[in-house]
């Protein structure tokens, strides 16, 4: 087999650093960019452990020279777009920061691509927050739901989506989408609801914390696990013909859901912690998701591994041992 050379953009991130150990167990040679950042000693610590076996550069996806440049020197076999601003809530703060980032940034690496001679296969981490309130009438989302987005972050990833569906078929490139739903464990960052969560309980638990303060506890969504979810990009990008995926467990919780589960494995009771605060809330909320994940499931033969459960007793346990130490 030729040398498979990968080339990740938001390799510092959750599934940035899970894609990159899974690549390297495989084989890949792994690239990689990160932004320069005010404080480096801590902006690469998902890949630290990681750091002998790979190349890094610093590179940004505003920056089209740069990653022009840096795709040059690198000569990839395949791209993973996964850097974006990630975080939805925050999206309607900075709504033109998160589209450049999350719609124009993948233009621009098809826009390289496309100028490339050769084949470069590319990957892009589009959204179940495309969806936003549409939900076919089994009550699942599946890629042939029709998309409404709720949110910059949402209305960014679709043009995301679009383009490299688009440049799939104008100019046979070989572009694919993993339409990815939520996917959590112990490197999700504390502002995304999983790790607030656990986090905080675990701080109530040991007697650090007294308040858990959230926004919106009755939306519902589909979490599996960011391990399981990256072996999903690599069998979307290793599969003969370029195409659209769901990456889904197809089960849904909702955020009291989720509290329950939290707190009762502290033998906690997540009433009498939990506040509300409108800081919390989006101006248009995504209520409900729910993945048919049929498609990769039978044509690529993946399916997540990890249990709700399981996933969230990894992240309890995380943060035990993190919090204790304090
Ligand atoms: O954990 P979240 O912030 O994830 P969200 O908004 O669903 O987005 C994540 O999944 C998307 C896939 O669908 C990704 F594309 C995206 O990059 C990201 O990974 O919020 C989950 C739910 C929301 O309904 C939110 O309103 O939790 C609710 N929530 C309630 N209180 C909260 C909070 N979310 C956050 N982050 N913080 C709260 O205090």
């Amino acid at each position: 087999m030729t040398n498979r050379i990968a080339f990740i953009t938001g390799i510092s991130g959750q599934d940035g650093s899970y894609l990159t150990e899974y690549l390297l167990k495989n084989n890949y040679e792994v690239h990689g960019i990160v932004r320069r950042n005010s404080v480096a000693e801590h902006q690469e610590s998902r890949i630290d452990h990681l750091a002998p076996y790979i190349n890094i550069y610093y590179s940004d996806m505003l920056d089209s020279n740069s990653l022009r440049n840096t795709i040059d020197k690198v000569s990839p076999t395949e791209i993973y777009n996964l850097a974006a601003q990630s975080h939805v809530r925050i999206s309607s703060e900075i709504p033109e920061f998160t589209t450049q980032i999350n719609a124009i940034g993948p233009l621009r690496i098809l826009e390289i691509i496309k100028s490339l001679r050769g084949d470069v296969k590319f990957y892009q981490a589009s959204s179940s927050e495309m969806f936003g309130k549409s939900v076919d009438s089994d009550n699942y989302q599946r890629e042939s739901t029709k998309m409404i987005p709720v949110s910059p972050y949402g209305c960014a990833k679709l043009f995301g989506y679009n383009i490299t569906r688009h440049y799939r078929e104008a100019y046979n490139l070989f572009a694919a989408n993993g339409i990815l739903f939520n996917h959590e464990s112990p490197r999700r960052a504390s502002n995304f609801v999983t790790s607030k969560i656990i986090k905080t309980a675990v701080q109530i638990k040991l007697k650090q914390a007294s308040k858990l303060t959230l926004g919106n506890l009755d939306s519902q969504r589909d979490w599996g696990h960011s391990r399981d979810y990256v072996k999903a990009m690599v069998k979307i990008l290793e599969h003969d013909v370029p195409d659209d995926w769901v990456v889904a467990t197809g089960q849904t919780r909702s955020i009291r859901q989720l509290l329950e589960l939290v707190f009762s494995r502290l033998d906690l009771n997540y009433q009498d912690y939990v506040i509300q605060d409108p800081k919390f809330m989006r101006p248009e909320e995504l209520q409900y998701l729910r993945g048919d994940a049929t498609k990769i499931k039978t044509e690529l033969g993946w399916k997540p591994e990890t249990t709700f459960e399981d996933m969230i007793d990894e992240m309890l346990e995380f943060w035990l041992s993190n919090l204790r130490k304090i």
